[in-house]
């Protein structure tokens, strides 16, 4: 039998590849896991809502029942919060960061951004949602409170990234800069166990997945390219949380696409929280990761702490084919 590798057995096996490590990285990283652990028991009880008594907002103790992606949201600061590895925090259900004050003198040089529950229509339907972080070094003086910029560095910067997918099995996918490694859940010991070794996607794939709904609202280029997706014969599959979506790509090979659309004119996802983290663990796979108008997503300087991109991630060489496309059919290139 193979021996059992725990994610936190992992993670301080791994901090021995960075000679000068201090530890704080580290220990984000279990922090992240332990908040995975909270979010994932309250997600699979999310179908017994109804049978223990919520009608009012409030469970049958009288406690009052949050919405999954502000109870996960909750659950991730307070777990950040509460070990002082991380300055500050920045997320999809929050307006503004989150500064964190030192705990004890002890300074942190990291702050993370997540979206704590993407993809959470998918609740009450009982299909896969997950959690996306990302973690930067801050940027701002360490004796003072974090600041914006500390948030607005471009991928290129991250110094780790990874998913929670909370799926038939609940797996933590994540990357440091050197291969990625995902871990699955056993309910039975409460433990992250390594079950995917130094993830490699597929440089070619047979799915594409995106919204095709709004085709008729996509720029031609784009509509192109999807044409030339069916006409391969690809396997359309859209979940509609990105987590799930690029997570099949990921392992399978394919591409995934958010283009702009009327509605959505530079795109619905947002760059920092979802686009990047994604894109890095994608690239660190061996995949590409651009955007609609063909930048290198990781490259993208942030305005905003919620702003949005459009993307194309996936395998290497179907990205390059839809770059290609762009490249042909957009209307600069025909005029
Ligand atoms: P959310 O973060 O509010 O859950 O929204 C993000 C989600 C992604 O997970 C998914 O890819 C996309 O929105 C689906 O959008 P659409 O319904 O427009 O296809
Ligand atoms: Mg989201």
């Amino acid at each position: 039998m193979n021996r059992i590798v725990t994610l936190d057995e992992f993670i301080i096996q791994r901090q021995k590849d960075f000679p000068f490590a201090s530890g704080e990285l580290t220990g984000l990283l279990r922090d992240i896991g332990v908040a995975a652990k909270i979010v994932n028991r309250e997600v699979n009880k999310a179908g017994l809502v109804s049978i223990l008594g919520v009608a009012d907002g409030s469970n049958t103790s009288g406690d009052t029942v949050q919405k999954l992606d502000l109870y996960a949201n909750e659950k991730l600061i307070d777990c950040l919060k509460n070990s002082g590895e991380c300055c500050g925090i920045a997320s999809e259900e929050n307006e503004d960061f989150i500064p964190i004050p030192a705990l004890a003198d002890k300074t942190s040089k990291y702050v993370v951004v997540f979206d704590p529950l993407d993809g959470s229509s998918n609740i009450d339907v009982n299909v896969s949602v997950g959690t996306i972080f990302g973690i930067y070094r801050r940027k701002s003086d360490p004796s003072g409170p974090c600041t914006l910029e500390d948030f607005l560095q471009k991928g290129t910067e991250l110094v780790a990234a990874g998913y929670v997918l909370y799926g038939t099995s609940t797996l933590l996918v994540y990357t440091t800069g050197r291969g990625v490694n995902g871990f699955t859940l056993d309910p039975s010991i409460g433990e992250f166990c390594l079950s995917h070794r130094d993830i490699q996607i597929p440089a070619r794939g047979h799915y594409y997945s995106v919204n095709q709904g709004y085709y008729l609202k996509f720029d031609v280029e784009m509509r192109r390219y999807i044409d030339h997706c069916s006409d391969l014969n690809l396997r359309l599959r859209y979940i509609g949380s990105m987590v799930s979506d690029v997570h099949r790509i990921l392992f399978q090979g394919g591409i995934f696409l958010y283009p702009n659309t009327r509605k959505y004119q530079h795109g619905k996802l947002r760059l920092v929280y979802e686009c990047n983290p994604l894109s890095f663990v994608v690239e660190q796979a061996g995949g590409k990761s651009i955007s609609c108008q063909l930048q290198r997503i990781l490259d993208i300087q942030p305005e905003t702490l919620h702003q949005r991109a459009t993307i194309a991630i996936g395998s290497p060489e179907m990205v390059d084919e839809m770059k290609e496309f762009v490249e042909k059919y957009s209307p600069a290139a025909l005029y």
